[in-house]
């Protein structure tokens, strides 16, 4: 299950998650063995998807592992393998034949076999979860670096011309919304052909006629015009329009939603007006299930997020599922979305490399074009803690925030630091995210106040004077279930004592415009006797969560409830 609806009424879709064999390759000997044409013995069974660091055994398994499973084809057909995301390098092989490679564990990759054979067809994947100082993730970060394919795996049959993306763009002036849509159908035939092609939402039906494609080629057409009356999508009001493409035997459809976005001097709008944002920082993690997050619990999560009083949630630190962000869509649930650059120990050295660099700006061009369409997305975030005081992170900076900005203008482009009297790449961004703890590990509450000030006398030296401000992490740990009369660190009440003090600080001061409290729950991170980092992190948990791994409520949470749901 990718999306809570259907993409395809006429392109055949089957979902290929279920029950795979698998095993894992510590000596890596598998691809000089050959295992993508001779599977293994002594394989065992996987579910579809999962991490393989929740099962028994593999726990705490870094390393490659193999997978297969098989597909049928009734008859000769055009197949596209799509992977919603598999941790983090893989290799896809059918029937022996390697067909791709993809990095990066959160973002969708598909792969176009033409004119495959009818018969059974075998699909091995080689999964590895190996992560470097150049790999987003690093192997630095704050959270388990869990393996595996961990969302779904479709099998679609295509037609020799087929839909290969269809893009939504607007501009709404009260209530019309002039309306584009950019097709690329694409051919598989040996020959030239007229297919006819069409579009259709809600009070709109717009058709380009015929149109020739070349036979191998791609096409790319714009379909234009106008709706009026329309709703807007809203906080708390989510109007949605869903979009249907027909090229002659394909279809693809999806779904937007209308809403302005914009920086108007220190606020953020939302269809013109104030926005104040209220929420927290959540992985898409579970103990049981680490990132195969199951749909139901994204229910449960969202639901969580609403008695809290919350109108935003940041994706930290990756793209989420897509059925999660479909939700906060159906909703009217605001998100901030980002890539895994998780950089607080970051090297410079890795800042400065190419490749890290590349794969980041391939990332990001991944997930703007896989989430484009979502309206609760009003942020892509394009870093995090990265030591923004160098010349190499302000390089970085500016790759980045082009690439974000020559793909999509319709969102505001931000990021977290955690330098914010030192940082010089604000005036890059258009709202600045700032993670800091004081009350954990600097000083006490009250160096908010101090760093404040101190923040914005180097926006005005950086030219960044005025700009939104976020709080975008701030937090103390609290483990469940430790309570007593005095806040003792690491109880639920000193927990609850910095979170609530934190707040009452940041909301009454004009100047910030939204808080995102880390975190939602409590997550499992890698703490490793041969390593430094995250000492202070018992049960190797994040503790910092208003709620427990298994989502309880500690008294953070029901305190963050109350304030929430009050007025400012
Ligand atoms: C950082 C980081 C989070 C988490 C947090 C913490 O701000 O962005 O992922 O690690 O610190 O708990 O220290």
């Amino acid at each position: 299950m990718i999306r809570t609806f259907q993409q395809h009424n006429l392109r055949p879709t089957r979902i290929l998650d279920g029950l795979w064999d698998f095993i894992t390759d510590p000596d890596n000997k598998g691809v000089s063995e050959g295992w993508a044409s001779t599977f293994p013995a002594g394989s065992k069974k996987s579910v579809v998807p999962s991490c393989w660091n929740n099962e028994l055994g593999t726990y705490d398994y870094i390393g490659a592992a193999w997978y297969r499973t098989y597909f049928d084809t009734l008859h000769e057909a055009n197949i596209r393998l799509v992977f919603e995301g598999i941790l983090h390098h893989a290799d896809v092989y059918v029937d022996g034949q390697p067909i791709g490679y993809h990095f990066g564990g959160f973002t969708q990759f598909s792969m176009v076999l033409p004119h495959l054979s009818a018969g059974k067809h075998e699909l091995v994947i080689r999964v590895d979860n190996t992560v470097d100082w150049q790999t987003l993730p690093t192997d630095i970060a704050d959270w388990h670096s869990y393996g595996g394919i961990i969302r779904s795996v479709e099998i679609q049959e295509l037609p020799d011309v087929y839909i290969d993306s269809m893009k939504i763009d607007y501009q709404l002036k009260d209530d019309t919304a002039d309306v584009q849509l950019q097709i690329q159908v694409s051919s598989l035939g040996q020959e030239d052909c007229q297919i006819e092609v069409s579009a259709s939402t809600e009070g709109l039906s717009l058709s380009a006629g015929h149109v020739v494609v070349a036979a191998g080629q791609t096409t790319s057409l714009t379909l234009s015009g106008s709706l009026t009356n329309i709703k807007r999508w809203d906080v708390g009001q989510p109007a949605l329009y869903t979009f249907t493409v027909q090229a002659g035997e394909d279809d693809l459809i999806d779904r937007t939603g209308f809403r302005t976005v914009e920086v108007q001097g220190s606020d953020i709008l939302l269809n013109g007006k104030k926005l104040y944002l209220q929420g927290v920082n959540r992985h898409e993690e579970h103990p049981e299930w680490g990132f195969a997050f199951p749909p139901k619990l994204m229910l449960k999560d969202l639901d969580i997020l609403t008695d809290m009083g919350c109108n935003i949630v940041r994706g930290s630190h990756y793209p989420q599922s897509q059925f999660w962000i479909d939700l906060l869509d159906e909703h009217g649930m605001l998100l901030w979305s980002e890539i895994p650059m998780w950089g607080c120990f970051m090297s410079v050295e890795t800042l400065a490399s190419p490749i890290f660099r590349e794969r980041g700006v391939h990332m990001l061009g991944e997930m703007i074009s896989r989430d484009y369409h979502h309206p609760s997305i009003i942020f892509w975030g394009a870093h995090n803690e990265i030591d923004t005081r160098t010349q190499e992170a302000l390089e970085l900076t500016k790759a980045f925030v082009s690439k974000i900005r020559s793909m999509d203008s319709s969102r505001l482009v931000t990021y977290a630091t955690m330098q914010p009297v030192e940082d010089i790449v604000l005036s890059y961004f258009d709202v600045i995210g700032i993670n800091k703890y004081y009350g954990w590990y600097e000083g006490s509450v009250d160096g908010f106040s101090t760093m404040l000030e101190d923040y914005f006398v180097n926006a005005e030296k950086q030219g960044a004077a005025g700009k939104p401000v976020i709080m975008s992490e701030f937090g103390a740990a609290g483990i469940f279930g430790d309570a007593g009369w005095e806040p003792r660190l690491f109880s639920e009440d000193y927990q609850a004592d910095v979170v609530t003090r934190a707040l009452k600080i940041f909301r009454d001061d004009p100047r910030i415009v939204g808080t995102l409290i880390w975190h939602f729950a409590d997550i499992r991170v890698d703490v490793r006797s041969d390593r430094p980092y995250f000492r202070d992190r018992a049960r190797s948990f994040n503790n910092k969560g208003l709620l427990s791994e298994y989502r309880k409520p500690k008294l953070a949470y029901r305190l963050v409830k109350e304030i929430y749901r009050s007025e400012r």
